[in-house]
């Protein structure tokens, strides 16, 4: 062999192995995929909590202004390539070591075993993360065995069309294996909760726009987690201890909780980061306790009257003792347990307070003696007060009369909403909405309706007054760092909304 046949010979080789490592790569993560679904157990879920943990929160805060809901693509997109480095790499080191210890088995295995060891100990699944291994332990044995065949086609097209199927059928096992989970099947719902979800409805507003109801619907609920990954928590697994600074511990159960004098609330919430005519804000009738009880049982101490709560996915918050007053832990949602995106078992309710105060998959409330950052305040969000006022322009509606419907929500925490008003002139002439008549509750929103015959081009601005008198004010500002501010505005003509 001259020198140049021989270069040749070792590119082609090092290209053959790192194809079929990257094969072993891809497939091993399509097989993790196809037996544990989008959970915990898939091997990108452990790997896309450490990218999130690692990301700086400036970062976090710009992807969220500038990228939005669609920013956590971006962290996913990552996680899958680092796990398919990871399990590329496992079955690199094994083609290598059977090329240079002239050991085909002793490769393979090596690869295979480590492929399953690494899966197992970061996704806490040793059956599961042999979905992973199986596939890097084929692609390993063919790479190894089949290395000089693989090298031309057609053997390489083959090889390329079985890890296209077995991708391509994983992907839809995996699918299936999601569906299964969150197996929708729904409870009974009790008497109590049939009645405040049949007050909701009968006082909801004639709206033809499409705007939600005065409860919205599970699946319609928006969603804001910090891990990609839900917590898996079973009920009769879980607990939640009160601690830190207080006279005495207090522990208690799923069934001691559900045990004790249970109420059924209408509770608004409303992310900090959404925009201001955002639709991270939404109602629902949930079940649970108040936490007062408790708290006085465990007898706070702390110099600083402020508490951390921490949850399963690691989330932590920390605000005012004062505010867990008149807090509350829920268990159901409109008459269903908790959804596992929205805290299953058990989550907290804080009224009036942003939407990341009330903490999902709760754990644990130390007292504290100092005041510590919460997740997002170590992120510099100023998330932990209360909501400020908006009233959202939902929906733009040309009626069958000619005239235009506006409507949507307004809220505005515990200080209630008392009037809605529009101005169809830019701000100059101000008329009241119709108001949907309050719900029993101390933080819930009110739906508004206001009609107008349009003539030509309307700059439309809506603003709430809350319960204290005090109009929603004026000057805009972003989410970040302490929510939006600002009117609603919109331009409006007969053809409808535009901008
Ligand atoms: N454990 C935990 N609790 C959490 C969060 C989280 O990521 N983890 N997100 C918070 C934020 S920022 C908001 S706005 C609300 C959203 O609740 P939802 O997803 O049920 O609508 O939950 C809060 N509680
Ligand atoms: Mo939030």
């Amino acid at each position: 062999m001259d020198r140049s046949t021989q270069f040749r010979a070792q590119v082609s080789d090092h290209s053959t192995e790192l194809l079929v490592a990257l094969l072993a790569g891809i497939t091993g993560v399509a097989g993790s995929y196809a037996v544990a679904g989008y959970t915990r157990q898939f091997i990108v879920a452990p790997i896309d909590a450490l990218v999130v943990r690692l990301t700086p929160g400036r970062l976090v805060a710009f992807v969220i202004e500038t990228i939005g809901d669609e920013g956590h693509l971006l962290h996913i997109a990552l996680s899958v390539g680092l796990a398919v480095g990871l399990l590329g790499a496992i079955a690199l080191l094994g083609v290598r070591v059977a090329d240079r210890l002239t050991q085909s088995t002793l490769g393979i295995v090596l690869a295979g075993g480590l492929a399953w060891g690494v899966t197992a100990a970061i996704t806490a699944d040793p059956s599961l993360a042999v979905g992973a291994a199986a596939p890097v332990l084929v692609f390993t044995a063919l790479g190894v065995q089949a290395g000089d065949a693989i090298e031309h086609n057609p053997a390489r097209r083959r090889v390329l069309a079985s890890a296209a199927a077995f991708i391509g059928v994983a992907a839809g096992v995996g699918r299936l294996a999601n569906a299964g989970g969150g197996d929708g099947t729904t409870e009974p719902v009790s008497e109590a909760v049939a009645d405040r979800l049949q007050q909701a409805d009968a006082q909801a507003l004639d709206i033809d726009g499409d705007v939600p109801g005065l409860v919205s619907e599970i699946g319609e609920f928006y969603n804001v987690d910090i891990a990609e990954f839900d917590p898996e928590v079973p009920a009769d697994d879980w607990s939640m201890t009160i601690t830190g600074e207080v006279g005495d511990d207090v522990t208690v159960s799923y069934d001691e909780l559900t045990a004790m004098p249970t109420e059924h609330r209408y509770v608004t919430l409303r992310c900090v980061g959404e925009d201001l005519n955002g639709e991270k804000m939404d109602t629902a009738v949930w079940t649970g306790t108040p936490i007062k009880s408790l708290l006085d049982e465990a007898d706070p101490e702390g110099e600083c009257d402020c508490a951390m709560l921490r949850a399963e996915d690691d989330y932590f918050v920390q605000f005012p003792v004062d505010a867990l007053d008149d807090a509350f832990l829920a268990w159901e949602m409109n008459g269903q347990p908790l959804p596992q995106s929205h805290g299953h078992p058990v989550r907290v309710l804080v009224p009036g307070h942003w939407g990341e105060t009330n903490v999902k998959w709760l754990s644990e409330i130390e007292l504290l003696d100092e005041a510590m950052d919460g997740y997002w305040e170590q992120r510099g969000w100023h998330g932990t007060g209360p909501v400020n006022t908006v009233a959202k322009l939902w929906s733009t509606t040309t009626l069958d009369s000619g005239a235009i419907e506006l409507a949507g929500h307004a809220y505005a925490g515990t200080r209630g909403i008392e009037r809605v008003e529009v101005s169809t002139d830019g701000g100059s002439t101000w008329e009241d909405a119709e108001l949907s008549e309050p719900l029993p509750g101390d933080d819930v929103w009110r739906q508004w309706r206001h009609e107008f015959d349009p003539d030509g081009s309307h700059e439309v601005v809506v603003r709430a007054v809350d319960g204290e008198g005090t109009v929603q004010p004026e000057e805009r500002s972003d989410s970040y760092p302490s929510g939006a501010t600002g009117w609603v505005r919109q331009t409006v003509n007969m053809m409808g909304a535009s901008g």
